[in-house]
């Protein structure tokens, strides 16, 4: 029903490896505070390999699948789940292309990322997604 309320959503970030090695965490925490999302939960981790299948899963076909699992493991990651309206969309608009070369400035992605592989951060890309991907890395 619909009350005229702010409808909250939630979405997933991960802090990937290549990020995580060059100590840019806060940075990137920042950047995600400084536009209103909340934090709802926060974990660093290792993926495992079986994980970041599951998580992939969608790209399996892809001639970038192994090297990306292989990235995905090689070192930590931190996840951070986060609330906000819109929090998906929003959020897919903070980090950018998933090539920096495209992505507008101002995005994470257009900061931080290396190139289209090691781009530094991940955004859920649906509502279903989102809590797909919640329910993998938090359980
Ligand atoms: P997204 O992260 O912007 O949603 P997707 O197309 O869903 O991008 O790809 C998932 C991840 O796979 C990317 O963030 C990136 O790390 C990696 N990836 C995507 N395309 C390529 C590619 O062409 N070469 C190597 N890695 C890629
Ligand atoms: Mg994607």
């Amino acid at each position: 029903m619909d009350r005229g309320e702010i409808t909250m959503e939630r979405t997933l970030a991960l802090i990937k490896p290549d990020a995580t090695e060059r100590n840019i965490i806060g940075d990137i925490i920042s950047m995600i505070e400084n536009k209103k999302f909340k934090i709802t939960r926060l974990r660093s981790m290792m993926l495992t390999e079986s994980k970041a299948r599951q998580f992939y899963d969608v790209h399996s076909s892809k001639p970038f699948y192994n090297a990306l699992i292989e990235y995905m493991t090689s070192g930590m990651i931190v996840a951070v789940e986060l609330e906000k309206d819109n929090a998906v969309k929003d959020f897919r608009e903070l980090i950018g292309d998933t090539n920096p070369v495209n992505a507008k400035d101002g995005t994470i992605r257009s900061k931080y990322a290396i190139n289209q592989s090691s781009n530094s951060i991940h955004g859920s890309d649906s509502n279903e997604n989102a809590i797909k991907e919640i329910n993998l890395i938090f359980n």
